[in-house]
């Protein structure tokens, strides 16, 4: 059997319950637009219970892969197995980012934790609810990630100026341009 490496990252999604970690998730890696009624999220959760309260409470992967010309890749169907997709992605991928859609309310924080600790993600991509700006798990949650020097990447909507400048405000060791790019040397903030 050949093995071949492929170009792999591995990206912690994180932030507030109800900013829209899962639906963000599924939309990315199933091809699909949300229906406003949690559709794209429901295709990503893995229990039952997850589907009928709406809520995150075990930590999901899902993966999207890239050809050679950067384009996504989709399997034929979704509605198989998923180590029968994920192979077929795999396959004809040249890029590969696997998703892990982390749990936001407080109660599952062990979880969430686990995620960041135990599954090694290379990046952390915190998403602010534009209407629910910075919140006590938003804290909580770059706290960790920032402790394990995970890059962070934020996803800022209507919200966008205000938590950059919460970032800027109480991190100010990492920089970040107002461009809200970065200095690759300098921060672990993106
Ligand atoms: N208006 C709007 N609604 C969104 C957006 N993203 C998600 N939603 C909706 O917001 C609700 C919550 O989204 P989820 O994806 O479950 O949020 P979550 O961050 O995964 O929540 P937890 O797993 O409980 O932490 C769903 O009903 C989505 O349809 C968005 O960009 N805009
Ligand atoms: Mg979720």
């Amino acid at each position: 059997m050949q093995i071949q490496r492929k170009d792999h990252s591995k990206l912690a999604i994180i932030g507030n319950v109800d900013s829209g970690k899962s639906t963000l998730v599924g939309v990315l890696t199933k091809g699909i637009l949300d229906d406003g009624r949690g559709g794209a999220r429901e295709r990503v959760f893995n229990y039952k219970h997850e589907k009928e309260n709406g809520r995150t409470s075990s930590v999901a992967q899902e993966i999207m892969g890239f050809d050679e010309n950067l384009k996504q890749v989709l399997p034929e169907r979704f509605n198989q197995n998923k180590n029968k997709y994920w192979s077929q992605v795999v396959e004809k991928s040249e890029k590969i980012v696997t998703f892990l859609d982390l749990c936001g309310h407080e109660k599952y924080l062990k979880t969430t934790i686990f995620g960041l600790v135990a599954m090694i993600p290379d990046y952390s991509l915190i998403i602010v609810g534009a209407n629910m700006g910075v919140s006590k798990m938003t804290r909580e949650h770059l706290g960790v990630s920032l402790f394990l020097k995970n890059t962070i990447r934020h996803r800022l909507d209507k919200s966008g100026h205000s938590t950059l400048k919460y970032l800027q405000r109480n991190y100010r060791t990492y920089q970040i341009s107002d461009k809200e790019s970065c200095d690759q040397k300098n921060s672990n903030i993106i």
